[in-house]
């Protein structure tokens, strides 16, 4: 029996490569953790800021907690069996009427793994929207191989490279809205990207990027992994990490410092241009 997706969930995660929308907490729970955030970005401005948004669930408690949450663990579950990993997080905020955007794209494309079957849930801390931004995802184009993406740095594109795939049909596209609380589900092969916020909110998801079943090995960069369930990885000179015990734990943000440089000579390899993100 699954643990919380349907098996008609399931069917369109395999056809389509995403699933929207999921509840995972109460609206009120979610808009508490987005205070929370905001909270951290006054009081640790140098730990979370617009060029520091990767990995935070290493700093801080209540994002592990959200890595670990039973809902979303319990859907990965479902997708890709009992024995999980997380491979990093990323704060996507979009700040009000801004012109910051996310080209079409397909995440497995630089994250120097030997398969992209592994899925990425991406919760709302805030209304997502067309307004605000809303990811947009092009069905069924996970089971293409990886399309050529040219690395464009535009200013206002918020992936690392600005990496773009060019030609997409824009109609076809669907649009996934999430109010706070909900998540949607993503394949590591799906071609997507998200408009600017025109509203006067913030726009704050968090993407769980991305859980993996053992066989999926890092063959770029160094391995590091966060156990979420069942036996835990044990590769060639993997390294476990630990879990913050409290916000701002400090063994968790020296920890954090080495997994994000790490991250970063892998996103960027063999880029000549790199941002601080
Ligand atoms: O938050 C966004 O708008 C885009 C997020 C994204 O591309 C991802 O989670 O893979």
């Amino acid at each position: 029996m699954t643990k919380v997706l349907t098996n008609e969930q399931i069917e369109q995660y395999n056809e389509m490569g995403f699933i929207s929308p999921i509840r995972v907490m109460p609206e009120i729970d979610a808009l508490e953790i987005k205070n929370q955030i905001e909270e951290a970005e006054k009081n640790f401005s140098y730990e979370i800021h617009a060029q520091s948004r990767n990995n935070l669930h290493l700093s801080f408690a209540f994002l592990d907690a959200l890595a670990h949450h039973d809902i979303v663990v319990g859907a990965m579950e479902d997708l890709m069996g009992p024995d999980l990993a997380l491979w990093a997080s990323v704060m996507f905020i979009k700040e009000p009427s801004s012109n910051h955007y996310v080209s079409w794209h397909q995440d497995g494309t630089y994250m120097g793994m030997n398969s992209n079957d592994f899925a990425t849930p991406w919760i709302a801390l805030t209304p997502s929207t067309i307004e605000t931004g809303c990811m947009s995802m092009i069905p069924g184009s996970h089971k293409q191989s990886i399309q050529t993406h040219e690395d464009t740095f535009e200013d206002n594109n918020i992936l690392t490279r600005g990496q773009e795939i060019q030609d997409i049909k824009e109609s076809q596209s669907v649009n996934l809205i999430l109010k706070p609380g909900e998540m949607s589900i993503h394949h590591g092969a799906i071609i997507h990207g998200s408009r600017p916020n025109k509203s006067t909110q913030r726009r704050i998801g968090f993407a769980l990027q991305s859980y993996m079943p053992p066989h999926i090995k890092q063959v770029v960069g160094e391995n590091m992994w966060m156990h979420i369930c069942g036996k835990q990885r044990q590769d060639q000179n993997g390294v476990n990490l630990i879990r913050p015990n409290f916000d701002m734990d400090p063994e968790a943000v020296a920890q954090r410092k080495k997994v994000d440089e790490n991250l970063s000579s892998i996103l960027y390899k063999g880029s000549k241009i790199t941002r601080h993100y």
